[in-house]
C-alpha cells in the first residue's frame, strides 16, 4: 500500500510528528534541512522514515516575503508582488502570447555593451597586477579559469561577492546562490549544502564551488563540520582581507595595540589579521589550505578539483585595502541608514 494513504488507513492513533512528514512527502519533499530540537526530533526521524533525507545544520536563517519590503533600494518603475512561482508563470505566459524583445540597435543596449566592455578592460588589468598580496580581481580571474562549467557557484560577502558576480561566470541556469539583494549574510554555507545534496544525489562528480568573504564565512562557519560530516562536493574558498569591506595588515595591527586596548582603538570593520580559517576544515578531517599567491592558488585549486574524496578549504589573502574598482553609481555602495 503507497504510503501516502498512512494516515487514513491507520487505525491505530498517529502522532503529530508522524502527520506532519506524512504532509511533506505527499507533497513530494525529498529534503529537509534544519536544527532539531525536542519537538523537531520526531517530525525529522519520521520523514526519515519516510524515505525523506534529513541534513542536520549547525544554523538556521528565516525567509519572509514582505510588501512593505518593495522599492526599500532603489525606487523601482513596476513592483511585482506574489509567489514567485505563480508570477513567473503569469509573466511566461503573457510573453508566449505577444513575443517581444528589447531592440538590439536601441541606445539601450548600445550604452549597456559598451559600458559592459570598458568594465571588462577594467577587471582585467586588475587581474593582471603581479604585486603581493593579491587583489580580489586577480584571485577571481585564477578561480574563472579553473572552474569547471557545470559547478554550482554560491557566494556571500561586500566586496567579495559584488567584484565575484562580474568575473566568476555560471554558465548553467540556475547554478548561483548567493545573498542576494538584502545581502543577508550567512546563508552561504546553507546553500552549499543544499545544492551539494542535489548534486551528489543527481548528478555525481558535480561540484560546488563556495566563495566566501572571511566575515561572511564567520556567520556560519560551523556548518563545515555539517559539510563534513555528510562529507559533501564543496570547494570553499575564503577570500580573507581581514575585514569587513577592508582590513588591516599584521604590522599596522600590532602597532595599534601598542597604545590601548583592541576595544578603543580598533575599527568597527576590522577583523583578526592572517587568521587560518583552513584550520576549521582540517579540525572535521577535510582539506585546508592557506595561500598567499597566484601559483599557490593555482595550485590548490587544482587539488581540490582533483580530490573527490573530500570537501576542502582554501583561505586566500589578499592585501587588506583591496578595494573595488572605481563605481559610477553610489546606490552599490552608499549606506541606506
Ligand atoms: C545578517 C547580516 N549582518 C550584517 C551584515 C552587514 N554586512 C554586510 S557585508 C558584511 C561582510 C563583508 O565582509 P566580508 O564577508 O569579509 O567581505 P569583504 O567585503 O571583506 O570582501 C557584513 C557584516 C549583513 N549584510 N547581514
Ligand atoms: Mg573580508
Amino acid at each position: 500500500m503507497p504510503d501516502s494513504n498512512f494516515a487514513e488507513r491507520s487505525q491505530e492513533p498517529v502522532s503529530g510528528a508522524k502527520v506532519i512528514a506524512q504532509a511533506l512527502k505527499t507533497q513530494d519533499v525529498e529534503y529537509i534541512f534544519g536544527i532539531v530540537g525536542i519537538p523537531v526530533t520526531e517530525i525529522a526521524i519520521a520523514a526519515q522514515q519516510l524515505g525523506i533525507k534529513y541534513i542536520g545544520m549547525r544554523n538556521e536563517q528565516a525567509v519572509d516575503i514582505c510588501a512593505e519590503e518593495l522599492g526599500n533600494n532603489v525606487k523601482p518603475a513596476v513592483t511585482l508582488l506574489g509567489n514567485i512561482n505563480a508570477v513567473t508563470k503569469q509573466l511566461l505566459e503573457e510573453l508566449d502570447k505577444t513575443p517581444w524583445q528589447y531592440p538590439p540597435e536601441s541606445k539601450w543596449w548600445k550604452t549597456l555593451r559598451e559600458k559592459m566592455k570598458s568594465n571588462e578592460a577594467a577587471s582585467k588589468e586588475l587581474a593582471s597586477k603581479k604585486s603581493l598580496p593579491m587583489n580580489y580581481y586577480t584571485v577571481f580571474y585564477h578561480v574563472q579559469e579553473q572552474l569547471p562549467r557545470d559547478c554550482f557557484v554560491v557566494s556571500e560577502g561586500a566586496n567579495t561577492m559584488d567584484i565575484g558576480r562580474t568575473v566568476l561566470q555560471n554558465y548553467l541556469p540556475r547554478h548561483r546562490l548567493d545573498a542576494g539583494t538584502f545581502g543577508t549574510m550567512g546563508v552561504g554555507l546553507g546553500f552549499a549544502i543544499a545544492a551539494a545534496m542535489v548534486a551528489k544525489d543527481r548528478s555525481p562528480g558535480q561540484r560546488v564551488i563556495c566563495v566566501e568573504g572571511d566575515s561572511a564565512f564567520g556567520f556560519s562557519g560551523m556548518e563545515v563540520e555539517t559539510i563534513c560530516r555528510y562529507n559533501l562536493p564543496i570547494i570553499l574558498l575564503v577570500v580573507n582581507n581581514n575585514g569587513i569591506y577592508q582590513g588591516f595588515d599584521t604590522d599596522t595591527w600590532k602597532e595599534m595595540l601598542k597604545f590601548r586596548d583592541a576595544t578603543a582603538v580598533v575599527p568597527p570593520m576590522c577583523l583578526l589579521p592572517n587568521s587560518h580559517y583552513e584550520q576549521v576544515m582540517t579540525a572535521f578531517g577535510g582539506k585546508g589550505y592557506f595561500v598567499q599567491t597566484p601559483e599557490e592558488l593555482q595550485k590548490s585549486l587544482r587539488q581540490s578539483l582533483a580530490d573527490t574524496t573530500k570537501p576542502s578549504l582554501i583561505n586566500i589573502m589578499i592585501e587588506p585595502q583591496a578595494t573595488r574598482k572605481a563605481q559610477d553609481f553610489h546606490w552599490l555602495t552608499r549606506s541606506n541608514m
